[in-house]
C-alpha cells in the first residue's frame, strides 16, 4: 500500500464535481483516509506551490487556488502516486485521455480540477500541510 495526496481545486468544487471526482477515485481502488474542505489563504497557496514560484503562471495560479474552497484528500492504494497521476490525466485537459478526471471535469491548463503529488516524498511533504495525525486513518 502506498499513500498519496490529492486536492480538488476551486474550479471543480465550484462546479459541483466533488462527488464525481471522489467516485472516480473510489472506483479506481483508492481508499480515502483523510478528507478536508478548506479555503486557502494567499500565503498558504503560495507556500504549497513554492516549487513553481519562478514560473510565469505562479501569481495567477495562487489567485486561482484562493478563489474558493478546495478539498484536500489523503489516498491509499498500491502504486498510489503513479496510479493517481494516470487517473488525473495530462496537466492540460486538451491532452488528457478519455475517462481521466481532467478530461471529464477540467476547464483549462490552469483550472484543471485536481492536484496529485508527483512522488511519495512530495506526498509526505504535502499531507502535513493540510492534516495532522489525529485527522488521518
Ligand atoms: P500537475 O498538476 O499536472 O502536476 P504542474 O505541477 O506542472 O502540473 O503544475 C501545477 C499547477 O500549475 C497545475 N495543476 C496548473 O493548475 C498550473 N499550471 C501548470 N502549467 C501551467 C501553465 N502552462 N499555465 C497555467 N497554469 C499552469
Amino acid at each position: 500500500m502506498e499513500r498519496t495526496f490529492s486536492m480538488i481545486k476551486p474550479d471543480a468544487v465550484k462546479a459541483g464535481h466533488v462527488g464525481g471526482i471522489l467516485a472516480v477515485l473510489e472506483k479506481e481502488g483508492f481508499k480515502i483516509r483523510g478528507l478536508r474542505m478548506t479555503h486557502l489563504s494567499k500565503a498558504q497557496a503560495g507556500a504549497f506551490y513554492a516549487v513553481h514560484r519562478e514560473r510565469p503562471f505562479y501569481a495567477s495560479l495562487v489567485t486561482f487556488m484562493t478563489e474558493g474552497p478546495v478539498v484536500a484528500i489523503v489516498l491509499d492504494r498500491a502504486d498510489a502516486v503513479k496510479k493517481l497521476r494516470e487517473v488525473m490525466g495530462a496537466t492540460n485537459p486538451a491532452n488528457a485521455a478519455e475517462g481521466t478526471i481532467r478530461k471529464l471535469f477540467a476547464e483549462s491548463i490552469e483550472r484543471n480540477a485536481i492536484h496529485g503529488s508527483d512522488a511519495p516524498e512530495t506526498a509526505a511533504q504535502e499531507i502535513p500541510f493540510f492534516f495532522t495525525g489525529a485527522d488521518l486513518l
